[in-house]
């Protein structure tokens, strides 16, 4: 079973410099002594990401995983024991053997005594680039071929999208994937209005790899060719200062009542388009009886909007008759997706796009997440890459995925989701591969009570980050500069061979390697792997894309030219990509999956569930906290994506440790809001609210509506009591739902006090 690679193999087959594909993009690799001394941006990336570097000095060390590990706790009482000295108690170290006998044994216990519903195996999270070494699709394929488990639905990133835009548009994935390309924003946009910016720090990114960066280039080109940017968002640096964005400095999760104004503007000075209207949407009148005030006595004019979202009333208007007499693009960043009521947002400016007719014509009409991802806006070709088998689940049970917690507190409960009742399975059993809860969960210290509570939690992990230490069984998987891969996604045009730079470290074993140790114990092996290696399912998955690209239409090269060179490129389409065009052009041979076929501004399906939290067209309803409704003295906090990592990955690297030298996140002030409490920039400050507390180091600066602070997600849960040392946000954020519809995480709506901390 150990990973047979010896170090004269990985090196002496390569005639090419080493190459590796991580989500923030692809890297030459130097390697010196079976070290890996560095990594280098690819020859073919214009603006390569400098987040890359970070893992060399953590690939080794005292934060690695080197051998399996069991909770000292669990393994003196057994499953079960002593759950709540999890992330307190001892590891012991076993071997390999050990690990998958006991693995096998406790998961077949659970299995014949409670049913494999009770084995919760959502695990989201986004792993590592490579697809085959993808942790989830190893863990889901291992656990159907040993009867299921209780998987999740969505993201954190844009569930209540997920569940609401179906019913307006249709499937939400496809928008993305076919977003409107930035070279149709150069030459046919003048506005664009970005709600939540076009941050670059987020552009870095695109899930399964990426060739060459396109969001600042993207972004220059259209200020270039005349584009007007407008900025909304409670920051101005969600903008690059060269295309000289017009600020609108927004409160915090008011965007709806924004957008709202804006469409009582258009309405009420018959800027809009009823021809558009009329012929691609449904429901517009009702939608217009509730701007005018028709249902609920409120006229929803930029009077009332101003005093919601802290934008005067004459910039709305003016903003209004802009996007009217301009050829306008709306972009809404995910982030609005992750507040309470976040389907609102998506809906209201889907309504808005429909208003001013514009959607389906080059560079104009709505897209989304021009702020997420490096892939919103890239002009590529769509490739049906194939994917490694999960098999099938046969357990029909499923959480919202954000709904985590509720589950583990509330065996047998109920829940709403996208108008049917289910109810939470009762878990004795987790496993996580490839995703960080104790990253991504909101309310962190409600998660770790909860957490106590299954009888066995299980990890695949590299690093002692706070999930490994909260679980009872570790095993230590590779990094992939540890193995081989291939990064194959249909979201970028580079497609690149994923080099083994180097020997697992200590005995770490890819995740593979890992469910095939436990799945030869429970005499599943063959059903696991088909009689494959991991080499043969690689070449396997390249010779199916190959027949798959042929049957659209496109050569590519056999699996030995592909490892020869490295890397190919899929040639973009001659014509800029301009998302639902083939709609606008024939909406009776091209209808939208929606039940009218058209833009459901009022939905008929939504109002029939009947949730208070979520009517039938877009609407403003307050949030749980927001700035409307705090206390004197509390503040919103954003905790928006990290500029120098993903997440908490590699948090514990170079690069991420240089831009904190305390110690501790950075948050971002107004000076007007560190006067009022007489705090000074440089010292260390604690967030606080009912649900938990963590440390920052504050910084100053004007370039923050006032009320509002930012802390970026991703430091490693360090916790005394329910304070976290080193700075992680979720400590403070709201574990709630969206709304019924969607049940969407809401980390962005939340409100702390922050203080001078006296241990500092
Ligand atoms: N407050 C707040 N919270 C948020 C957000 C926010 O805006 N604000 N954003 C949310 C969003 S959009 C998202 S997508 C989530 C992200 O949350 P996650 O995706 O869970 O975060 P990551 O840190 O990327 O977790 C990936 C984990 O996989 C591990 N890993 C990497 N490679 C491998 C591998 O090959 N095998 C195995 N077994 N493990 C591996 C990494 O070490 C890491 O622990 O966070 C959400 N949480
Ligand atoms: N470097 C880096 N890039 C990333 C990631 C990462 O971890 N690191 N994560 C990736 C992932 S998984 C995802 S899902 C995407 C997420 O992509 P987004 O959701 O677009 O990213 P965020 O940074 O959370 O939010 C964008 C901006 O929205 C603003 N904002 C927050 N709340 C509001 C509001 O109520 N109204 C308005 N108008 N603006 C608001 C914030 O100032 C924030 O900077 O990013 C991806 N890109
Ligand atoms: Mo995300």
């Amino acid at each position: 079973m150990a990973q047979s690679t010896r170090k004269g193999s990985i090196m002496s087959k390569q005639t090419r410099e080493l190459l590796t594909s991580t989500h923030w993009g692809t890297y030459r690799v130097e390697v010196k002594d079976g070290k890996v001394t560095a990594l280098r941006g690819f020859e073919e990336d214009p603006d390569p990401s400098a987040i890359g570097p970070g893992i060399v000095d953590v690939l080794d060390g005292p934060t690695r995983i080197t051998a399996p590990m069991v909770r000292k706790g669990w393994l003196e009482g057994g499953p079960g024991a002593a759950g709540d000295r999890r992330g307190a108690d001892d590891f012991v170290e076993i071997t390999w053997d050990e690990a998958n006998r006991i693995v096998a044994n406790e998961l077949d216990r659970v299995r014949k005594t409670h049913g494999n519903r009770a084995i919760y195996a959502g695990s989201y999270g986004w792993a590592s680039a490579g697809r085959f070494h993808h942790a989830q699709s190893q863990l889901k394929r291992f656990l159907n071929c040993i009867g299921g488990f209780t998987g999740s639905k969505n993201t954190y990133s844009f569930a209540a999208a997920e569940v609401v835009v179906p019913h307006i548009l249709g499937d939400f994935r496809t928008y993305i994937d076919t977003t409107t390309s930035w070279a149709s924003i150069a030459s046919d946009c003048e506005l664009f209005v970005a709600f939540g910016g076009v941050p670059l720090k987020n552009g870095q990114i695109s899930q399964g790899g990426t060739g060459a960066h396109v969001q600042r280039g993207g972004l220059l080109a259209a200020h270039e060719a005349g584009v007007r940017f407008v900025n909304i968002s409670p920051l101005r640096s969600d903008i690059l200062d060269r295309v000289g964005a017009d600020w609108l400095a927004i409160r915090p999760s008011t965007d709806v009542a924004l957008m709202l104004a804006l469409a009582h503007v258009l309405l009420n000075e018959g800027l809009h388009d009823p021809d558009f209207l009329d012929r691609f949407t449904v429901g517009f009148d009702r939608f217009a009886a509730y701007l005018r005030g028709g249902t609920d006595g409120q006229a929803k004019t930029p009077e009332w909007a101003a005093e919601i979202c802290g934008i005067p009333a004459g910039t709305i208007a003016k903003l209004a008759r802009d996007m009217a007499a301009s050829r306008t693009m709306i972009s809404t960043a995910w982030a609005l997706t992750r507040q309470d009521h976040g389907e609102q947002p998506f809906w209201a400016a889907i309504a808005l796009a429909a208003m001013l007719g514009q959607i389906g014509l080059p560079g104009t009409g709505i897209g989304f997440g021009y702020s997420a991802m490096n892939n919103t806006g890239l002009n590529r070709r769509q490739i049906n890459y194939a994917s490694f088998p999960q098999g099938r689940n046969p357990v029909p049970d499923f959480i919202p995925v954000a709904r985590v917690t509720e589950m583990l507190e509330n065996p047998g409960g109920r829940f709403e989701y996208d108008g049917k009742t289910y109810e939470y399975p009762d878990i004795r059993l987790v496993w996580w591969a490839g995703g960080n809860p104790f990253h991504h969960h909101q309310d962190l210290n409600r998660m770790r009570r909860a957490w106590a509570r299954p009888e066995t939690i299980i990890a695949n992990e590299w690093c002692w980050n706070a999930l490994a230490q909260h679980a009872d069984i570790v095993l230590p998987c590779t990094t992939p500069l540890e193995r081989s891969d291939i990064a194959l996604t249909p979201k970028d045009p580079y497609q690149v061979v994923m080099d083994q730079a180097i020997l697992p470290v200590g005995q770490a074993r890819d995740d593979h390697g890992i469910f095939r140790g436990v799945a030869a114990e429970m005499g599943v092996e063959d059903m696991f792997t088909e009689g494959k290696s991991a080499g043969e399912w690689q070449r396997w998955l390249w010779d199916v894309s190959r027949q798959q690209a042929a049957e659209q239409g496109v050569e590519l090269p056999g699996w030995d030219r592909l490892q020869r060179d490295g890397w190919i490129r899929v040639p973009a389409p001659a014509a800029p990509t301009i998302m639902l065009e083939a709609f606008r052009t024939d909406p009776t041979a091209n209808p939208l999956a929606t039940p009218s076929g058209k833009i459901e501004i009022y939905s008929e399906t939504i109002a029939g569930f009947g949730y208070d939290d979520c009517p039938g067209h877009p609407a403003w309803m307050e949030p749980a906290e927001w700035l409307g409704r705090a206390d004197p003295g509390q503040l919103h906090m954003i905790s928006n994506q990290p500029r120098n990592k993903l997440h908490s990955q590699l948090d514990h690297g170079s690069v991420s440790r240089a831009d904190r030298p305390k110690g501790v996140e950075p948050v971002m002030m107004h000076p007007a809001d560190a006067a009022a409490r007489k705090l000074t920039g440089g010292q260390i400050v604690r967030l606080h609210n009912t649900r938990g507390a963590c440390l920052a180091e504050l910084r100053l600066s004007d370039a923050i509506r006032p009320g509002v602070i930012q802390i970026a997600t991703g430091a490693w849960l360090d916790p005394q009591g329910d304070l976290c040392r080193r700075g992680n946000p979720n400590m403070l954020t709201l574990d709630k739902g969206t709304s019924k519809l969607a049940q969407g995480p809401i980390a962005h709506s939340c409100l702390v006090m922050v203080e001078a901390c006296a241990e500092a």
